[in-house]
């Protein structure tokens, strides 16, 4: 059994990129199957709250958010690494890029064009996505398509030269950030295929990334999940870098991302740094564990 263990959905775009990091790396891997919506206890007994998808866990220690999953994943297994050629900060800022400009116009054609949504998912989605405005969306199509398809322009701009990936010829977390837009506008937005046919390079360039695979799944269900949680201890953090605020190690402080799906999760604080940020809780299903926040787009406060 692998120690990798990710709570996700088959239909997570997000969770996507995750999926194609376990190929690009060739790992092992167990997969808890999510429920699309709220409530979802399985997984919030892991993360004190944090709703996304997907989660990456090994042990007790909790990862959320594909930033720092791609991190923890690279750091333990860091051949093939995602970030090739010195261009580290670059691939990780361009995740910005395809997570919000690109993504968003694409969630809300996958919200507004696919009647095969199902209606809780929608209402799901009403509240949480809060950059999207459900009232208006029909009248927002055309604007979205326009959007949409001038970031995909974009890796079809890149590609133009001939080059085999967008940083090169070595795959790179930033294929895997504009590749899972991609991807989730196959599977949502039925009419983008006759134009993305016309975006040749990125039509070559998507099935050479595909073609990694997915590594080598197997299904786990949550109360393993969660037996194993018990049954390992927490990591020691790391300490705590003061950047800007007078934060201290061991302090009780909730963490919440900054865009979207804002549930704060309150614990001790163990690590701080420019990179991370982790806390330690105690779960009455998980037991004690730590979760570890990517610094970029979670605010801390204090409790
Ligand atoms: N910044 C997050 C975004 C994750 C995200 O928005 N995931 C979507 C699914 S693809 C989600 O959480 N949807 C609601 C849900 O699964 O409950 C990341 O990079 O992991």
């Amino acid at each position: 059994m692998s120690d990798l263990i990710l709570h996700h959905f088959d239909a997570s775009p997000f969770a996507e990129k995750i999926r194609l990091v376990f190929g690009l790396k060739n790992l092992a891997w167990s997969s808890v199957d999510l429920p699309m919506i709220m409530p979802k206890p399985d997984l919030t007994a892991l993360t004190g709250g944090y709703r996304k998808t997907p989660v990456l866990q090994i042990g007790a220690e909790i990862y959320v958010d594909t930033a720092l999953i791609a991190d923890e994943l690279e750091r333990r297994y860091p051949e093939p690494t995602l970030y090739p050629d010195g261009n580290k900060g670059m691939y990780k800022a361009l995740a910005f890029w395809s997570n919000n400009s690109f993504f968003q116009p694409g969630a809300g054609l996958s919200m507004g064009v696919n009647d095969q949504v199902p209606d809780e998912v929608l209402d799901d989605r009403f509240s949480f996505f809060n950059f999207m405005d459900f009232d208006v969306l029909e009248d927002e199509i055309p604007y979205l398509y326009e959007q949409f398809l001038t970031h995909a322009s974009f890796v079809e701009t890149q590609l133009s030269d001939g080059r085999q990936y967008l940083f090169g010829d070595q795959v790179s977390w930033a294929d895997v950030n504009a590749w899972f837009v991609f991807w989730m506008a196959h599977g949502n937005i039925p009419p983008i295929e006759k134009y993305f046919s016309k975006l040749t390079n990125a039509v070559a360039w998507e099935k050479r990334i595909a073609s990694a695979g997915y590594g080598q799944r197997s299904e786990m269900s949550a109360s393993e999940a969660h037996a194993i949680a018990n049954n390992t201890a927490a990591e020691s953090g790391t300490g705590v870098e003061s950047l800007y605020q007078p934060f201290t190690e061991g302090q009780i402080v909730s963490v919440a991302a900054e865009d979207y799906g804002k549930d704060a999760v309150t614990g001790k604080l163990i690590t701080l740094t420019q990179e991370q940020i982790s806390i330690n809780r105690d779960d009455p299903v998980a037991g004690n564990v730590n979760i570890h926040f990517p610094r970029a787009g979670f605010r801390v406060i204090a409790k």
